[in-house]
C-alpha cells in the first residue's frame, strides 16, 4: 500500500481512523483503548479496480447485483480526492468521469466525511446531482465491525421491522430480539432510521438511510469468498450497513441528498 494513499486522523486520546483514497475507504477506526473496531480481511486485496474486503465500502449507485452495474456499484473501486482535511474530519470527494458515464449516464458528485471523536465515527455520505435530468440510485456504507466471535455475538434494536431475506428474496417480519450468527444472514431491514442497533458494545445509528442491512455469510458462504481469509475470516465480523436499497432515491438536478452512520463506543 502506498502511503501517499491514505489519510490518517487521530486525536489526544489515542483513538484514529485510517482512509484509504481508494474507495473513500475507512480500512480502521481504533478507539482510545487502540482496540481496532473494524475488520479487516487478512486476504483483503488492495489494487486498482478491486474492491476491499472489509473496513467501510461505500456503496453507490447500485446496492444490488441486479441491474446493469456491478455489485455495490463504482463508488468503491474508484480513486477519491480530498476536498477538506483538518485533524479530526476528512472530506473526499468523487465525481462523474468518462468511465462513470460509459457504464452509468449520470452528472454526480459525493462526498464522503469522515469525523472521529472520542468513541465515535461518523460517516456521512452526500450524494449532489450537478445534471439536468433526475436519476434513481442506491446506496449503503457497508461497515464491517470487528467481533471477536460472531457465534457469540448478537445484533439487537431491530425487533418488530420487517426485512427482504436477500438469502431466500422472501418478506418477514423479525419477532426476535436479537441477530444470531453461524449461518448465511443477509437481511435489508426496512424502516430502520429511527433505531439504535446494538453489537456488543457498538451503538449504530443512522439518518438519511432508511434501511439497516445485517450480514454475516457463516461458514459455507465464507468459503466461497476468496478475499476473506479462510477458514475463519468470517467469525471475526458482523457487517451492519446503513443503506438506501428496498427503494431508490430519486435525485433531481441541483438535489442532494445526504445519509449518515453514527457508531459508538458505550460503557
Ligand atoms: O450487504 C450484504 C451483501 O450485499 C451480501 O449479499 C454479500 O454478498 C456482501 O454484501 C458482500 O458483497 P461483495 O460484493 O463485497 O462481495
Amino acid at each position: 500500500m502506498n502511503p501517499t494513499d491514505l489519510v490518517t486522523l487521530s486525536l489526544p486520546d489515542n483513538s484514529s481512523v485510517i482512509i484509504h483514497l481508494h474507495g473513500a475507504h475507512v480500512l480502521s477506526w481504533k478507539d482510545r483503548n487502540g482496540q481496532e473496531r473494524l475488520f479487516m480481511s487478512q486476504a483483503a486485496i488492495f489494487q486498482d479496480g478491486t474492491p476491499i474486503r472489509g473496513g467501510v465500502p461505500v456503496v453507490f449507485p447500485q446496492f444490488s447485483g441486479l441491474g446493469t452495474l456491478p455489485k455495490h456499484g463504482f463508488a468503491r473501486i474508484k480513486r477519491w480526492q480530498i476536498s477538506h482535511q483538518s485533524p479530526s474530519q476528512v472530506t473526499l470527494t468523487l465525481a462523474d468521469d468518462e468511465t462513470t458515464r460509459a457504464a452509468w449516464p449520470h452528472a454526480f458528485k459525493l462526498n464522503l466525511t469522515v469525523t472521529l471523536a472520542s468513541d465515535a465515527l461518523t460517516l456521512e455520505l452526500e450524494a449532489h446531482n450537478p445534471g439536468q435530468a433526475p436519476y434513481d440510485f442506491t446506496a449503503a456504507l457497508h461497515t464491517y465491525l470487528a467481533c471477536a466471535e460472531a457465534t457469540t455475538e448478537q445484533v439487537t434494536g431491530l425487533q418488530g421491522l420487517s426485512y427482504k431475506d436477500s438469502v431466500t428474496g422472501e418478506q418477514h417480519q423479525d419477532d426476535a430480539p436479537a441477530i444470531a450468527f453461524g449461518t448465511d444472514i443477509d437481511r435489508a431491514y426496512h424502516a430502520a432510521n429511527d433505531r439504535e442497533v446494538r453489537l456488543a458494545d457498538l451503538h449504530i445509528t443512522q439518518t438519511g438511510f432508511p434501511d439497516t442491512v445485517v450480514w454475516n455469510p457463516g461458514p459455507a458462504t465464507a468459503a466461497k469468498i476468496p478475499d476473506l481469509h479462510q477458514p475463519e475470516g468470517w467469525r471475526s465480523f458482523v457487517c451492519v450497513e446503513s443503506a438506501a436499497v428496498a427503494k431508490p432515491v430519486t435525485l433531481e438536478p441541483s438535489g442532494t441528498w445526504c445519509g449518515k452512520q453514527v457508531i459508538r463506543v458505550v460503557g
